[in-house]
């Protein structure tokens, strides 16, 4: 199988291999990633975000990339979630389990901690480069807006992976006569399914392909992000076939039919229009445009884009260097610049750091390097040209090219298609003189951020269909691009004859999850009818609920999105609104915003984070909030409650409750919330809100708005409802279970003011003695009150030991311990059944309905 004859660990080979920089894993949730659903992803800030908050794709400065050397910090390695990343704890990895299945004589389940067994798995470490097909992107958005997303230079990384073959796997599980490829699949899931893809079946045998299933990266276990606890990482060839989070090996006669293999990574036709692909399947299903294999490309990372350097009186040459990879395991055999676009040529030196792997004979991270007797290369290699200063001086740019052992060179003219994949034409830096200065411009900045010598070539009306970057009329020749981008329509995004005037209060109620309005250039459009397909995912609209999202829609979506616009287009900003909106993404980030007095709004979620966790009982907990800083109130009037919003950790689904806050009302920087969770057993689900609150980590945020509430306490006896300012001398407090929350809240306002007349009854009801909810805090209050409150509890199913009352809550009970009057007034807070029984009964014992009030 392998030549390496020595494995053992720690054997000195006598070999200096490079290893990886020592890294820190970033500790902290990015406020970023806290309201989406990777709020359990910690992540390097590092990393320029492509997509907006969610799904997270981004890469590294490209510098900061280049300077990491050969191998890539896992912080750093570039992203591409197509959706959420799934979370898997410590203590779940041994036990992550994926299946073989498909045509195989022998279906096998395998856990992680059997793969990882040296008797049973030959375990291997190799360095690989993984390249997401759409480095180099935003080139091509330049020229004309492809289907996805703004890539630099920087969506290419290497590490060292460890793990087992994927051979090893297959051939245990015995491939039928008749199977050709290995479908794999992930564990996220995504608008249209899992994602999936496949390899053939002969390279993934093919020790050559060195196609493996890998645990391990840098030697530390997998991070969230790059597939924890298992991917498979297929050297060579594109990184949409390095399925993460892998669940799923599934061997067929025919490729992948996954949603993500046939409408993702493709090169299709440069003549099929964005308006033709999305008509016409059959150039999806056409496996001969599916991307496998990488094609040779290489970059320029110094000059640094925006460097400047100066031409006199420093050192008399410039070291020029950048990357270069080839594909399917071929090496790039050399590296060409030129400073006269083209015209002529000079070799640059290449280093191969991956050479130096194929020397060691020992083993790395448990696993063999297993290198000595491989040909191929699985790595990228760093290129280098000393150019003379006063040759810099006279020339307008550099460009560069490299070729592989195929002989297969870089292109000069840049193939557009609709996906926008595999841009490999010569990677141009252009050189400005400045005073005394040389400043070099790269053709792009990744994402939104603006720069680029294609952007002022655009601006200047130059062509960029050709590879001759606004310099001159192509003369015939390559016209790839040209053709791909001749019949660029604007496309209107707005629906015809719609005449609405939006408000800015209007755009507001629509924030949440139930219907997410957004707004692109002055438009409204309401995402609620796309939120389950939509290939983005239902968060990246919610997350854009009630703001302008022009800037990242634009940068995002293709032609193809925006003329599926007018059909969501619901109406226009109003001339206030737009201000409005204008003026808060003036104010974004600044620190003014959360210097805010009061944290609570009544349209606006609010995020607070979870503080501290105390028990109470075996079900009960109070939950302490930190609000925006510590001299902030809360907002909430005696008697008012607040709206809590949080997300399911299983569905990802919001969910939105009423709660009173237990915690003194002008109490500031903190809130406190009691609540009874409702656990799940054999006989009920558990409370979705309050199971998900007590699974929140601390830390993690919640939402919240408000106030709320009809009733509402200004002391002494005055109280208002609906707005109608009312007075009584004595309230009977009716509640149950937590329903205590808002009563304790009054109760307590009354109490603690001595200056206060009113009397107060509470009547409790509870099912076991142990139930009822802050019994000492009431008792206290009403010493505290010095006569003026009483406490009654009733349980219906107490234990021999309880003196008090049994029974539930009825007309005649109250009648029994308060007589009815005039200036007494009934709360009442409980679950539905008590509330519509109290209803009746209270009525049928001479109550008013005006007496009784439910909160
Ligand atoms: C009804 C409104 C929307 C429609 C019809 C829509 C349509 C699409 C389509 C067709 C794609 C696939 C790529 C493409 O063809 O460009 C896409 C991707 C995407 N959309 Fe939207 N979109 C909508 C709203 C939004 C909003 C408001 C956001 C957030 C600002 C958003 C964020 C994204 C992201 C992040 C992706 C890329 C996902 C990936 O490739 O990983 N979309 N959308
Ligand atoms: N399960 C799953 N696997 C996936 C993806 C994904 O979204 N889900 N993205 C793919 C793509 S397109 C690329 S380029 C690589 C990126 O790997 P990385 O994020 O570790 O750099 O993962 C691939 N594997
Ligand atoms: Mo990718």
């Amino acid at each position: 199988m392998s030549v390496g004859s020595n494995t053992e660990e720690g054997v000195d080979d006598g070999v200096e291999l490079l290893l990886p920089l020592p890294t820190q894993a970033p500790s902290t949730v990015l406020e970023i990633d806290q309201k989406t659903p990777d709020m359990h992803v910690c992540r390097d800030p590092r990393l320029i975000r492509l997509t907006g908050a969610h799904p997270f794709n981004a890469e590294a400065p490209l510098t900061a990339l280049l300077d990491e050397g050969f191998l890539t910090s896992p912080e750093l390695f570039f992203v591409r979630n197509h959706g959420p990343v799934p979370e898997v704890l410590d203590n779940e990895i041994p036990d992550w389990e994926f299946t073989v299945s498909g045509l195989v004589e022998n279906p096998m389940t395998i856990r992680l901690h059997e793969l990882m067994n040296k008797r049973t798995y030959e375990q291997h470490t190799y360095p690989i480069t993984l390249v997401c097909a759409g480095n180099r992107r935003k080139e091509q958005n330049q020229v004309r807006k492809s289907n996805g997303f703004s890539w630099g230079a920087a969506g290419v990384s290497t590490a060292l992976f460890t793990g087992v073959l994927m051979s090893d796997v297959v051939r245990l599980a015995g491939p039928c006569r008749k199977a050709r490829y290995v479908c794999m699949e992930g564990a996220d899931k995504l608008p249209n399914g899992h994602y999936g893809t496949c390899v053939k079946l002969n390279w993934v045998m093919d020790q050559n392909k060195g196609i493996m299933l890998a645990y391990k990266m840098n030697g530390e276990m997998l991070r969230p992000d790059h597939g924890r606890p298992l991917r498979a990482v297929v050297p060579g060839q594109i990184g949409g076939r390095s399925v993460k989070w892998l669940k799923k090996l599934i061997l067929t006669e025919a490729p992948s039919n996954n949603y993500y293999h046939i409408y993702d990574n493709r090169v299709l036709p440069t003549m099929v229009s964005p308006e033709v692909a999305a008509n016409e399947p059959k150039w999806w299903t056409d496996e001969r445009y599916a991307i496998y294999d990488l094609s040779p490309n290489s970059v320029i990372a110094k000059p640094a884009h925006d460097e400047t350097v100066s031409p006199v009186g420093g050192p008399e040459t410039y070291r020029a260097t950048g990357y270069a990879y080839g594909g399917g395991g071929r090496r790039i055999t050399r590296v060409d610049v030129s400073l006269d676009q083209g015209g002529t040529w000079r070799l640059a030196d290449i280093d191969y750091a991956e050479d130096s792997y194929r020397k060691a004979s020992r083993a790395l991270y448990g696993g063999k390097l297993d290198f000595q007797w491989r040909d191929t290369s699985f790595c990228w290699c760093f290129w280098a040209l000393d150019i003379p200063m006063k040759d810099l001086v006279d020339a307008k740019d550099l460009v560069v090219r490299c070729m592989d052992e195929g002989m297969c060179v870089q292109p000069r003219d840049m193939y557009w298609s609709v996906l926008g994949m595999i841009n490999a034409c010569w990677f141009r830096v252009a050189i400005n003189i400045e005073g005394d200065l040389l400043r070099f411009e790269h053709p792009t900045q990744p994402a939104l951020i603006p720069g680029g010598w294609m952007e002022h070539v655009k601006k200047a009306g130059g062509d960029l269909t050709d590879g001759f970057w606004g310099e001159r009329i192509a003369a015939g020749g390559q016209e790839t691009t040209k053709q791909a981008t001749r019949l660029v329509k604007e496309i209107s995004m707005k629906k015809e004859g719609l005449d609405r005037k939006i408000a800015i209060d209007e755009l507001r109620n629509h924030s949440g999850v139930k219907s997410p309005w957004f707004v692109v250039d002055g438009e409204v459009y309401d995402g609620t009818k796309f939120l389950q397909e939509h290939p983005g995912g239902a968060q990246s609209i919610i997350g854009a609920a009630a703001t302008d999202t022009t800037d990242e829609f634009v940068a995002i979506h293709s032609e193809t999105a925006k003329a599926m616009m007018p059909s969501y287009h619901i109406g226009t900003l109003d001339t206030v609104a737009k201000a409005v909106l204008a003026m808060g993404a003036a104010s974004q980030g600044n620190a003014e915003e959360s210097r805010r007095e009061v944290f609570l709004q009544s349209k606006i979620w609010s995020t607070a984070r979870l503080h501290a966790k105390n028990n109470v009982s075996w079900d009960t907990r109070v939950f302490t909030y930190k609000l925006d800083h510590d001299d902030q109130s809360l907002g909430l009037h005696t008697g008012q409650h607040l709206m809590m919003r949080l997300r399911d950790p299983v569905t990802r689904e919001a969910i939105v409750r009423c709660y009173t806050p237990i915690s003194e009302i002008d109490k500031k920087g903190y809130v406190d919330v009691l609540v009874k969770v409702y656990f799940a057993d054999k006989t009920r689900k558990g409370g979705a809100m309050s199971t998900a609150m007590d699974s929140l980590p601390l830390g993690h945020t919640v939402d919240m708005k408000g106030p709320i509430g009809k009733f509402e306490y200004h002391g002494c006896g005055e109280y208002s409802l609906n707005g109608a300012k009312k007075h009584a001398k004595r309230f009977v407090m009716i509640c149950a279970g937590s329903g205590v929350t808002p009563i304790y809240q009054v109760f307590r306002a009354i109490m603690r003011d001595q200056r206060d007349p009113t009397t107060c009854i509470i009547l409790d009801s509870n099912r076991l003695d142990d139930d009822i909810l802050c019994r000492e805090s009431l008792d206290a209050l009403v010493s505290e009150g010095r006569g003026r409150g009483r406490l009654i509890c009733t349980l219906t199913n107490g234990s021999d030991r309880w003196k008090g009352m049994r029974g539930r809550i009825s007309g005649e009970m109250v009648a029994q311990i308060c007589p009815r009057s005039a200036e007494t007034v009934v709360l009442v807070c409980g679950p539905e059944d008590m509330e519509k029984s109290l209803r009746v009964s209270l009525e049928d014992n001479g109550w008013k309905k005006e007496q009784v009030i439910f909160f």
